[in-house]
């Protein structure tokens, strides 16, 4: 009985771990796009990214674009010297470092009306658990054909990068040792 509880416990705590890895869909159901004047600084500031996040633009790509910019380029909506350029409808980012991530739409006049978004990790972010992410991992709006990476559950045997999986699972083991030394009291009958 105790046994199962652990192992319940266990589970609930390495599934929080992997979603660390939160999947963000920009403008969420709406998407990246200028119909409805998205706001998308207010999305943003909605969300509590951490790095190892995966921001994902689903868009018309025969609309729109996406492109990494400077904060300069960001404030003049500047597509001239982007940092990278996505274009296939779907694109994912994973957020590798803490500080502002800037995305725009790279048409012409879908900046300026508001086609922007600054993707924002606190450089002193709160990060007391490892497992600082946000519960609920947005579901990807719909739009068949997404793929989102998302971490295997159960680790390949072989040469499978497992970091976060071992994130996860020491510290799932920390508090099981938890679990084990004053839950038990708790739990018995
Ligand atoms: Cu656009």
């Amino acid at each position: 009985m105790e046994k199962a509880v652990v192992i319940a416990a266990l589970v609930a705590l390495a599934s929080v771990g992997f979603s660390s890895g939160a999947v963000y869909t920009v403008g969420d159901k709406a998407g990246w796009t200028i119909i409805g004047k998205v706001n998308y600084t207010a999305w943003a500031s909605t969300k509590n990214f951490q790095v190892g996040d995966i921001i994902l633009f689903v868009y018309n790509k025969n609309f729109h674009n996406v492109m990494e910019v400077t904060k300069e380029d960001y404030k003049a909506c500047s597509n001239g010297s982007p940092l990278a350029t996505h274009t296939t409808g779907n694109d994912s980012f994973t957020i590798k470092r803490r500080g502002h991530h800037f995305f725009i739409c790279g048409v012409p006049g879908h900046c300026s009306i508001g086609q922007k978004v600054d993707i924002r990790v606190p450089k002193l972010a709160v990060s007391a658990a490892p497992s600082g992410a946000p519960a609920g991992a947005p579901s990807s709006g719909g739009g068949g054909g997404v793929s989102v990476r998302t971490p295997a559950i159960a680790p390949t045997p072989s040469g499978a990068p497992v970091t976060a999986a071992s994130n996860a699972l020491g510290f799932a083991l920390a508090v099981l040792a938890f679990v084990a030394t004053f839950g038990g009291g708790l739990v018995m009958p």
